[in-house]
């Protein structure tokens, strides 16, 4: 009985090469595994082996039975699948030569880069807070020193919406809240979108991004805020880059800076980006005025702090050497997807 298995096998090997059909297989089934089938006949032989034989013929029978189903199966489904291949090619609405409409999303470089930052301050102890898009005019400018007529007003082109309330024109219209809430030891970060009422360009949008930070806390110094600055640079660019104050004006901060890096893209030698100076203007910043700490509830004879305002657009064209901050908000979607993940 065991030449008698072999057989089978080799000759159902040999038969299943000539399969072209659906039909055809359902034959090559019904032959080998159909109520008069061969192996069928083999199953009643099996009866009549010797008690001591049962066991490994049993196994033997049972694993070309197995063998055989599981071939017919595949031979169906390839089969089945050509069928449906051919049926769709020969239909005339479905063009195989188009592209394939690929929908996956992909992340927005500033996305991808806020993300960095975050962790770099996290990493430093800070907080992360979200701010408001519409805000009133005490947090967008009294509440920061910028009292009504207050020329500095006039610097940042705003949204008026008809309650009187603002478009967000600089995340510090968080920095009241902020400051409420966490008290006078605290360093938080805050991202935010903005809004400005300005002539569009490749340096300029009417919705851009800010991330600004806030430490507060005895004996804060401007040492200290360049230390966070440069540690927040070094991990953005991964390289060593040095920052340098120049004098400033605004009115939540006195002394206020206006904070360079040197270029990481020449690292300081001078080039196009940098316009050959090796410097590239990135943050304004400044010791949290008096005024504005006392406005919070916060003792300034006893603390004090540092605020600083991102500009993150410019910080995203940077890192991905775009040279319009328009593509940022374009959704232009073959853009997007050359930054997969990371920048
Ligand atoms: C401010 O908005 C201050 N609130 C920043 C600040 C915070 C200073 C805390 C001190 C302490 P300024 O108006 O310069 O400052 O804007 C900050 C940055 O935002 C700019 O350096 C620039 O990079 C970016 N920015 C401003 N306007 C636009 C715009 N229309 N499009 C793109 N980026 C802009």
């Amino acid at each position: 009985m065991k030449t008698k298995i072999e057989q089978l096998r080799k000759q159902f090997e040999e038969e299943k090469n000539n399969m072209h059909s659906l039909q055809e297989i359902e034959e090559l089934r019904l032959e080998f595994m159909g109520k008069k089938g061969l192996v069928t006949a083999l199953m009643n032989d099996f009866r009549s082996v010797p008690n001591e034989e049962k066991r490994e013929l049993g196994m033997l029978i049972n694993s070309l039975k197995q063998e055989i189903e599981k071939s017919l199966q595949e031979m169906k489904n390839t089969l089945e699948e050509e069928e449906l291949n051919n049926k769709l090619r020969s239909d005339k609405r479905i063009d195989f030569s188009l592209p394939i409409n690929d929908k996956t999303g992909s992340l927005n470089p500033r996305t991808i880069l806020q993300k960095q930052i975050i962790d770099i301050f996290v990493s430093m102890g800070f907080i992360i807070e979200d701010g408001n898009e519409i805000e009133t005019e005490y947090n967008n400018f009294d509440s920061v020193n910028v009292p009504a007529n207050h020329p500095a007003r006039d610097m940042q082109d705003t949204f008026w919406l008809n309650n009187g309330e603002v478009l967000k024109t600089q995340t510090s219209a968080a920095q009241n809240r902020i400051l409420k809430e966490h008290g006078p030891k605290c360093r938080v970060l805050f991202p935010g979108r903005c809004f400005r009422n300005e002539e569009v360009n490749s340096t300029h949008e009417n919705t851009f991004f800010q991330i600004e930070g806030v430490v507060v806390d005895e004996n804060v110094s401007v040492s200290n805020l360049i230390y966070f600055m440069e540690e927040m640079l070094k991990g953005v660019m991964k390289k060593d880059v040095k920052v340098r104050l120049r004098p400033g004006f605004f009115p939540f901060t006195e002394p206020s800076f206006e904070l360079d890096a040197t270029c990481p893209l020449c690292a300081g030698r001078g080039c196009n980006a940098c316009s050959h100076t090796g410097w590239l203007e990135l943050c304004p910043c400044g010791m949290i005025h008096p005024n504005v700490l006392k406005e919070a509830g916060i003792d300034p004879e006893k603390y004090n702090g540092f605020a600083f305002g991102l500009g993150f657009d410019r910080l995203v064209m940077i890192k991905t050497g775009l040279d319009d901050i328009r593509y940022l908000n374009s959704n232009n979607v073959k853009l997007l997807k050359q930054y997969g993940t990371k920048i």
